[in-house]
């Protein structure tokens, strides 16, 4: 009689684990080059993880998000190469699900950045409705640390804040341009990008003050203050709208010439507590913190300025994306035109979707300005 072998395997496959909060493999600064000449080919050998259309994820934990990214593009294959041959190392090592998408302008018509996000939102959605997070960078634009985890955070996030260019330094502080990311339902509840911003400039200030537009206190702020008779006009702050008439028992918020109530996130910022200005002697400012503060507003989280520096690949102003003359007087109207003008708008035609190694090609025509 014989015995039969156990048919019990002891290597029968583990579930994976979800992929670490902060991804072990990160090297932290990375060295950032444009002179060494790059070739697609080598790109492709370099990374042979990467699944036909710019698609990855991770082999050995579950990924808590899954990330579109998505480049706004025309003619620029010199620093298409650049970027995908230094990016999809560093997201490999960030342990994130992501495909990349180039959201290809058709024609020769003036360029529209914003509008080719939103298409681009659109479009990888119809490819994979489970992305969860969109993350919109230039195509020129490398981040030389790759602890700038490229997911999407409580808040929207701003990444590019130390650009070379710019001396590693946030140019301003209400900057949202180069990369940036929202998830799903960050990016629908300010309706999308705008479709009218055409040529150069102005569109990632749009997208600011969307952002900021929803941080407005007139949804459930509980901050209130006493300010017995009128104080006169006070605080001017972008955040919270303008400037504000602190009247008695606003209910809602109490305005100190010269200081500012900041009513961000959660949580709520107080500047210059306790200094009650001799013109307005009844302000009790310890009434300006309500127990229970519930916003949904939103505020731009950014990386340390140390961990959040990009290279710019160095180029020429593009043909057809002069500066925007319009984009002064437009940044000025968001609150009035968010409602109307974004994803809720959006029309365009598909040309092309085409499958790369190492990404997804979407062309499209997205008009021409009125
Ligand atoms: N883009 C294209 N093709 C174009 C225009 C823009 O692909 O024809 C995309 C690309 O992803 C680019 C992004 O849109 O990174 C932003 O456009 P931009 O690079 O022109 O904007 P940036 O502010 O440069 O980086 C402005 C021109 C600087 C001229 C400097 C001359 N020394």
């Amino acid at each position: 009689p014989s015995t039969k072998p156990s048919t019990n395997q002891s290597t029968t496959e583990k579930p994976l684990q979800p992929c670490q909060e902060t991804p072990p493999g990160l090297v932290g600064r990375l060295l950032i080059e444009f002179s060494s000449p790059m070739s697609m080919e080598r790109v492709q050998r370099e990374n042979p993880d990467v699944r036909q259309g710019g698609k990855y994820s991770p082999p050995d934990c579950l990924p808590r998000q899954k990330v579109a990214i998505l480049i706004p593009f025309r003619h620029r294959e010199h620093h298409l190469k650049y970027w995908l041959h230094y990016l999809h190392p560093i997201l490999r090592r960030q342990k994130v699900a992501y495909g990349i998408y180039i959201i290809n302008q058709f024609g020769e018509d003036t360029f529209n950045r914003a509008k080719l996000l939103n298409v681009g939102f659109m479009e990888a959605l119809k490819d994979d409705e489970e992305y969860d997070c969109f993350i919109f960078s230039d195509v020129d634009l490398i981040p030389m640390d790759d602890r700038n985890l490229y997911r999407c955070y409580e808040q929207p996030r701003h990444f590019a804040v130390g650009m070379d260019k710019f001396g590693f330094r946030l140019p301003y502080a209400g900057y949202f341009g180069g990369v940036s990311g929202l998830s799903k339902s960050q990016f629908l509840k300010i309706n999308g990008f705008p479709n009218e911003y055409w040529g150069w400039g102005g569109e990632d200030d749009d997208i600011f003050n969307r952002l900021n537009a929803i941080a407005s206190p007139w949804t459930g702020v509980a901050v209130w203050g006493h300010c017995h008779g009128a104080c006169g006009t006070l605080g001017h702050d972008t955040d919270l709208g303008g400037a504000w008439l602190c009247s008695s028992w606003l209910g809602t918020a109490l305005f100190n010439q010269g200081q500012v109530y900041f009513a961000r996130g959660l949580t709520l910022e107080v500047s210059g507590l306790g200094s009650v200005p001799p013109w307005c002697p009844h302000t009790d400012p310890t009434l300006l913190l309500a127990p229970s503060i519930s916003l949904n507003g939103m505020k731009v989280s950014r990386p340390d300025i140390r961990i959040g520096r990009y290279r710019m690949i160095k180029h020429e102003r593009d043909k057809h994306n002069e500066p925007n003359p319009q984009r002064f007087t437009k940044i000025q109207n968001t609150k009035m035109t968010m409602k109307r003008d974004g994803i809720s708008s959006l029309q365009y035609r598909l040309v092309e979707i085409s499958r790369q190694p190492m990404y997804t090609n979407i062309t499209v025509e997205i008009g021409r300005p009125p």
